[in-house]
């Protein structure tokens, strides 16, 4: 008997038989997550490829057995296993003397929070996988909670006075496991999210990728005016966009110009900072600190401030 056709599935690594994430799939319109994937489909081209997906919107994008959104075979895991079941794609390909590029494509909540110790094994064991966080600061396919990825001030469905604490540094984190690639991703600023993503997928070892991904839904923002957003985090200094090698040289890929007007406006655009009443001036001092340290481990001079307190 034929084996079923399994409605255009990807079945191997090779199959690359439509967009990585189809047109059709149950993502939000605006979701940061489906640019991502855009350009992911460009990168890979015709790499062998194979996605491992814990528990996210990324999960639920791909639909209902025996359907799938993914034009790359996907395996869908627990949260904790994610990374556990990286590792076994990866080593079966080696063992098999294949190319593939496994890729495993997780939310904040399964990186820095529910899925972080099979990651940071992973990273310490320096697995031969792509690892990208697409970071949307929510737990949004679970309604939106807060996660350690959530911003302070932004209100979620539990932290309804804003979220006290800050987010967590977890490009530092991912540093500290001394991997070989570490970089963030601007969806806004393509030319840069290519070139890091083609090296991304060239390099062996284990690779992390950390995307800020406007989330509509969560963010209660104008599905249209999330790259606008992004471009925002990343002029006013809110987002870094660097990389680092080795967990020792650090690169700051684009330079802000630290814009207060910017950060006013990426805060009024998206209705989960309205109940704090956050401003400019209450984040400037932390992204102040963030870039401080930056400056130092890139190894550039800091330059001094007009107001003479250096940044
Ligand atoms: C161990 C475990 N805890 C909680 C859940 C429920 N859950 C499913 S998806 C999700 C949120 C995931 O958030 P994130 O990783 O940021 O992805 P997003 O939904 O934002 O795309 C949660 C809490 C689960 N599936 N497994
Ligand atoms: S809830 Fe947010 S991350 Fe999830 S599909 Fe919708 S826009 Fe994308
Ligand atoms: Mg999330």
């Amino acid at each position: 008997m034929n084996e079923p056709q399994l409605c255009g599935m990807a079945l191997t690594a090779l199959d690359r038989p439509s967009p990585l994430l189809r047109p059709g799939n149950t993502n939000c319109g605006g979701c940061g997550m489906s640019n991502l994937f855009q350009m992911m489909r460009r990168a890979v081209a015709d790499r062998p490829a194979q996605l491992v997906i814990p528990a996210c919107c990324g999960a639920v994008a791909a639909g209902a057995f025996p359907q799938s959104a993914y034009g790359a075979p996907t395996l869908l895991t627990t949260f904790a296993s994610a990374s556990a079941a990286a590792t076994g794609a990866a080593c079966v390909a080696q063992l098999n003397s294949e190319e593939t590029r496994v890729i495993c494509l997780a939310g904040d909540g399964g990186t820095y929070d529910i899925g972080f110790a099979s990651m940071s094994a992973a990273a310490e064991r320096n697995e031969d996988i792509l690892y990208i966080c697409y970071d949307n600061e929510i737990y949004g396919n679970t309604g939106g909670q807060r996660s350690s990825a959530t911003p302070a001030g932004a209100v979620t469905t539990n932290t309804q006075e804003g979220k006290p604490e800050q987010k967590k540094d977890i490009m530092a984190i991912m540093a500290a496991h001394r991997i070989p690639y570490a970089a963030s991703l601007s969806l806004a600023h393509a030319d840069d999210t290519m070139r890091k993503l083609r090296l991304a997928l060239d390099l062996r070892g284990f690779r992390f990728l950390h995307v800020l991904s406007p989330c509509p839904t969560g963010w209660k923002s104008e599905p249209a005016l999330g790259m606008e957003l992004v471009r925002l985090a990343v002029r006013s200094g809110l987002f870094p966009v660097i990389e680092v090698f080795d967990g020792k040289r650090h690169l700051v890929n684009i330079e802000p110009d630290f814009s207060d007007e910017a950060l006013e406006m990426y805060l009024s655009l998206q209705r989960r900072f309205q109940r704090s009443r956050l401003k400019a001036a209450d984040l400037r001092p932390a992204i102040d600190r963030h870039w401080q340290n930056l400056r130092v481990l890139s190894g550039r001079i800091v330059p001094a401030r007009r107001d003479g307190q250096g940044r």
